[in-house]
């Protein structure tokens, strides 16, 4: 099993012994999640802090806001997640943060960092450094961690990976997803996470304000050359009038990009005083150099920026230039 589970694997193999060693020498482990955090990174976190809580070993799972996505709630110590930063710790874990900035905190250089990530943005900010851009999702990497370490996977555990890696693929439909991923979410099946019970709890349980924002997103639809881009935007009063929280807007991106002949999509909002931008793509459009250009980041077919202006229509238009100069 150790030996071809994981032959795909960009990681080096002996970071995971490394990284398990840190954690059993340490007296208190704070694992941070990103700023405006995914299923991905909280699954992922509580993946693990699941173990730590199994093994008495001290933790906390931390974020820097208290506004976490509530269609996660049925995850083993959710409720457990704080934005208080215990006053001691001697081992930081960062989980899906693609760059430094996305842990939200700046930590004291002393304390030793182990960085799971998959983004292509990630540079190696860690001590240990499990990174791997080619994997589906984080909860991927640290099922590997898991497996590799030969660490019991519980059903909590089993749910929270299940769902990192479910959501982070967009329900396995992204190209990252290949015949290892689905090895791994048919483990964590006979482990006890029951698909259908998980996406009834992912899907299925929107607010009514998030049917009457989306309308209004969509409707402001705007369409370039030819059709093969779209943008959308959300003013910042449509939340106050429809009481939608940012999050019930983003499928609205996902239907744009549902449409056969959109390639590139991008979303732009008001989200804490800044403008938010969200790009996505189809096949070889590279958006995380989009991204990147306005120093965002993310992955190929997903990844995002923000700006301090809170001009909506300008920050529209710099974005749209941009993306006609990487697609032309
Ligand atoms: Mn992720």
């Amino acid at each position: 099993m150790k030996k071809d589970f994981i032959t795909n694997n960009k990681v080096d193999m002996a970071d995971y012994t490394r990284a398990l060693e840190l954690i059993e020498k340490s007296r208190y482990i704070l694992i941070i999640t990103h700023v405006n955090p995914d299923a991905d990174s909280i699954s992922s976190a509580l993946a693990l802090s699941n173990l730590f809580f199994e093994n008495k070993i001290k933790h906390k799972v931390f974020n820097i806001s208290s506004d976490l996505p509530s269609n996660l709630d049925f995850l083993a110590r959710f409720d457990k997640i704080t934005d208080q930063l215990p006053k001691f710790f001697d081992l930081a874990i960062s989980v899906d943060c693609g760059t430094i900035k996305r842990l939200g905190i700046q930590l004291d250089k002393s304390i030793p960092l182990i960085n799971f990530d998959h983004h292509k943005s990630n540079n190696d900010f860690g001590t240990i450094n499990i990174v791997d851009p080619m994997k589906s999702s984080t909860a991927e990497i640290v099922y590997d961690f898991f497996k590799y370490n030969g660490l019991y996977i519980t059903k909590n555990i089993a749910e929270a990976l299940y769902v990192g890696i479910y959501d982070d693929s967009l329900a396995f439909s992204l190209g990252r997803c290949d015949e290892y991923t689905f090895d791994k979410v048919n483990h964590l099946v006979e482990y006890g996470a029951s698909p259908s019970s998980i996406a009834n709890k992912l899907k299925r349980r929107d607010s009514l304000a998030k049917y009457r924002i989306i309308p209004k997103v969509l409707n402001s639809l705007e369409l370039y050359d030819e059709g093969k881009i779209g943008s959308v935007i959300a003013l910042h009063e449509w939340f106050q009038e429809t009481g939608a929280h940012t999050r019930d807007c983003e499928d609205a991106l996902n239907m744009i990009m549902s449409m056969h002949i959109v390639k590139v999509a991008f979303f732009v909002r008001v989200v804490d005083n800044e403008c938010r931008v969200s790009l996505r793509s189809k096949g070889n459009i590279d958006v995380s150099n989009v991204a990147g250009k306005f120093n965002g980041g993310g992955h190929f077919n997903a990844a995002g920026c923000t700006f301090d202006s809170l001009d909506i229509e300008n920050i529209r238009q710099i974005v749209l230039k941009e993306i006609l100069e990487t697609t032309k």
